[in-house]
């Protein structure tokens, strides 16, 4: 049976706090995007308020106002190349291969070059993101050009899923000023071959499959958390 919303919310805040005690004075931090991410950014702003030094790359323009207005200093790409940790949220996580779908909320691609350039990413989710197998009723968001986006929806829907415009007649845009197709696949067996696809089609800019990135991923379940490293 799945947790009820607010017990969902204190399995989200439980792996945050775990992951946040990862972070150490005079790091670089990867903020991540989304209601779990946010649960870390706001345990580091308690963290912050207490003395902890650290400077944070925003992977939206949400996180970086919640962190602004928490008090975390914030830098950019141009001061700091590689930060020291990433934290961020996902919409699934592939047990065995600790593979993620990620991008619900439209920050993929600021979240997979932060995740990418980061020392560390530390996944954070509640126990329902933690699945078999990808794909399913969730999503894979794909951010897209606005330039020639139904050539790019067609050309996703020819690998084998429906591929939907985010907001329908009125598009979403994202941080970058893209459109993000979710592109419902019935499961994903091989996400390495499916991310070269992707990459392939003309007008596509990121998608939401993070392959190879955590180097820990933090579970909250009632009662615990539970710690999976590749
Ligand atoms: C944002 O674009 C996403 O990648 C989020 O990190 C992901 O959707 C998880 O969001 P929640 O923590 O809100 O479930």
């Amino acid at each position: 049976m799945s947790a009820a919303p607010r017990d969902r919310d204190a399995l989200k805040r439980a792996a945050a706090l775990r992951a946040v005690a990862e972070v150490e004075n005079g790091m670089v931090v990867g903020l991540g995007s989304g209601s779990t991410a946010a649960f870390a950014i706001a345990a580091l702003g308690e963290r912050v308020a207490a003395g902890l030094k650290i400077t944070g790359i925003p992977t939206s323009e949400g996180a970086g106002a919640l962190a602004y207005r928490l008090g975390i200093p914030l830098t950019s790409f141009a001061e700091h190349r590689r930060p020291d940790v990433a934290i961020d949220g996902a919409d699934q996580v592939e047990r065995r291969t600790l593979t993620l779908v990620k991008g619900r909320g439209g920050a993929l691609l600021r979240e997979k070059i932060v995740a990418s350039a980061s020392a560390r990413f530390i996944v954070i989710v509640d126990d329902s993101k933690l699945v078999d197998q990808l794909g399913g009723e969730t999503p894979l968001p794909v951010e897209v050009t606005r330039f020639g986006w139904p050539f790019v929806l067609d050309r996703l829907a020819a690998l084998g899923c429906v591929p939907q415009l985010r907001g329908g007649s009125e598009p979403v845009a994202t941080d970058n000023g893209n459109f993000i197709a979710d592109c419902v696949f019935d499961s994903i067996a091989n996400a390495a071959v499916l991310d070269q696809q992707l990459a392939a089609i003309p007008g596509v800019v990121e998608n939401g499959l993070f392959l190879g990135l955590a180097s820990m991923v933090i579970v909250g379940r009632p009662g615990d958390v539970e710690v999976i490293t590749p």
